[in-house]
């Protein structure tokens, strides 16, 4: 298949291209590198060294014999998305290309404006390019689980069956997300259901969990071709922070009790989901969602898995919840389709963890220790950022002066 994925040079995108390719379909990329820019502004950056996308592609072509093609553009610029869907001509586009951070979003006003008109804008500038250019044009969105929140019932795959007063029918779930960031993957869905229903385009909403891991079967061919990885209290998630401070003799910062559950997957089941939902695509004018998944931990129990298989000492720490979020609830949510379609999991282990953990052994020199305290407070609505040489992006916002 000819098949665009967009944001192809993040955490997530640049793997998958990988894949695509490697399995025989002619891929391009999109990336405005947004991603590189918001280190610059937090004096963060990737544990595992990263090269720039043109070397990328160049060292997979020389690795590979294969060709991915590059354009680098800003989704929110409506006429590059146009000329480029319509250049490449795709059968599917993979969108990853949003600001993906919660707590970057709940920043201050400016990170939650910027957060939703990159997001939302991008998405609909994506649907209306799709609709122009060709209508059969597969779009496989990324979306969130957060997206559902943690209500006191089952989550179902996008969609409840309802019956009030006498009457039934199958609804969109109701939504309840935790942050401007989730709360734009809300708007994004909204914007592609219409968009299927009123233009007949078809759509895969991929309701993902919190990744984990790093390292692919493509991205180890060459040092070139690694994927990032964050631990920063901004963009790192859950997990991949948890085995960097285990390495590095920091406190596991488990937020609250620790009761908070999600659902995760292991990047290697992102790229088999994200070529699965690709070579089975919905009907023209459907609109569908997979809840992309594997298995389900609260915060706690990853804390104490990495304490078992870390071969050092570690211990967790319970910090004051930086969030607002419910730190104790029910949580069961459906993720059938996917295994339907032929996913085979790779499930969260001591091999797993080991591999992880190695990753980070070896890069543990560049972990920045003032880079890893939460700085992000939910009930603020100016926070001050306390990142090792923290710039702003908001002319608004106070910064203290750095204790770097
Ligand atoms: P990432 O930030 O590493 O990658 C996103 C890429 O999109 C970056 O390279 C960025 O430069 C690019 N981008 C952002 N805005 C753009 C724009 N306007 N125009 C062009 N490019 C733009 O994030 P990731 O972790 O790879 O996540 C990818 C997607 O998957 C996101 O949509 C995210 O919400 C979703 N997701 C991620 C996770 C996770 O655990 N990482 C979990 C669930 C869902
Ligand atoms: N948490 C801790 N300690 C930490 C970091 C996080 O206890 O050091 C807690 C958080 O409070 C939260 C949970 O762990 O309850 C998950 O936090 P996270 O930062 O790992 O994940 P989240 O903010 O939900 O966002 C990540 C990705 C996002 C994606 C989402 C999938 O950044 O792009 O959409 O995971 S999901 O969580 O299913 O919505």
């Amino acid at each position: 298949m000819r098949i665009l994925v967009l944001g192809g040079d993040g955490y997530l995108g640049w793997p998958v291209a990988l894949h695509l390719s490697g399995r025989g379909h002619e891929v391009g990329v999109v990336d405005n590198f947004a991603r590189r820019q918001y280190d610059f502004e937090m004096g963060v950056d990737s544990l595992v060294p990263i090269s720039h996308l043109q070397r990328r592609v160049r060292v997979w072509r020389e690795v590979s014999g294969l060709e991915i093609s590059a354009y680098v553009g800003d989704l929110t610029d409506a006429s590059f998305v146009h000329r480029t869907v319509k250049e490449f001509a795709p059968e599917a586009i993979v969108h990853f290309a949003e600001q993906r951070s919660a707590p970057y979003s709940m920043i201050d006003q400016s990170h939650a404006v910027y957060t939703q008109v990159n997001n939302v804008s991008g998405t609909l500038n994506l649907l209306y390019a799709i609709a122009d250019v060709d209508p059969s044009i597969h779009l496989v969105k990324l979306g969130t689980m957060g997206e559902y929140g943690t209500p006191n019932i089952d989550i179902e795959e996008g969609f409840i069956e309802i019956t009030h007063r006498g009457r039934t029918d199958v609804l969109p779930y109701p939504k309840q997300p935790g942050s401007f960031y989730h709360l734009s993957k809300v708007h994004d869905s909204h914007n592609i259901m219409f968009a299927c229903r009123i233009w007949g385009l078809r759509s895969t909403d991929l309701n993902q969990g919190i990744v984990y891991g790093q390292e692919t079967p493509e991205t180890l061919l060459h040092p070139d071709l690694a994927t990032r990885f964050d631990y920063d209290g901004v963009f790192g998630t859950v997990l991949n922070r948890f085995c960097v401070q285990a390495v590095v003799g920091h406190p596991l910062t488990v937020y609250g009790k620790g009761g908070q559950t999600r659902g995760m997957l292991d990047i290697r089941d992102t790229l088999a989901c994200i070529e699965l939902a690709c070579l089975n695509p919905p009907d023209q004018g459907e609109y569908r969602v997979f809840n992309q998944f594997t298995e389900s931990f609260s915060v706690l129990q990853l804390a104490e898995m990495v304490v078992e298989a870390y071969p050092g000492k570690a211990e967790i720490a319970h910090l004051d919840d930086p969030r607002v979020e419910k730190e104790e609830h029910y949580y069961r949510a459906a993720h059938t389709k996917l295994l339907d379609l032929g996913l085979v999991p790779h499930l969260l282990g001591p091999r797993t963890l080991a591999s992880i953990l190695s990753v980070v052994e070896r890069h543990r020199d560049r972990v920045d220790p003032r880079a890893i305290e939460p700085t992000v407070e939910w009930r603020s609505t100016a926070n001050v950022l306390r990142t090792s040489g923290a710039a702003d992006r908001a002319t608004s916002l106070e910064t203290e002066p750095s204790d770097a």
